[in-house]
């Protein structure tokens, strides 16, 4: 559970979300994140998964993704498209930042849920 969980987040992190990209999430995926199971993922299910994938990959609860901690998950390049100041950290802010653009990017109707 814990893997595939990762695994989605780095999905969204790391891929321009699409609505295509959230339909090859696999079922199991997207009942981990679907809290409610109603089938969509809503903002609030996005930012609860977002914010329990972040507490994971941060091993030392500093509250920032260090290289060494983001490497399991992250290429370099995909590291530094995250680390919008390049200072080798990926912040609390700019990891919301990135997964709310990817949820923006990925809801195309704009009603606030994935589907
Ligand atoms: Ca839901
Ligand atoms: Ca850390
Ligand atoms: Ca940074």
């Amino acid at each position: 559970m814990r893997t595939a969980i990762l695994t989605t987040a780095v999905i969204l992190m790391t891929s321009a979300a699409s609505a295509e990209t959230v339909a090859e999430l696999n079922e199991k995926e997207l009942n981990a994140i679907d809290a409610n199971n109603d089938g969509f993922l809503s903002k609030d299910e996005f930012n609860a998964f977002s914010d329990y994938a972040f507490q994971e990959m941060d091993e030392d609860k500093n509250g920032t993704l260090g290289l060494d901690e983001a490497k399991p998950f992250l290429d370099i390049k995909q590291f530094q498209n995250v680390d919008r100041n390049n200072d080798n950290f990926i912040s609390r802010s700019e990891y919301d930042r990135q997964m709310s653009d990817d949820f923006s990017t990925a809801d195309q109707d704009g009603n606030g849920q994935l589907d």
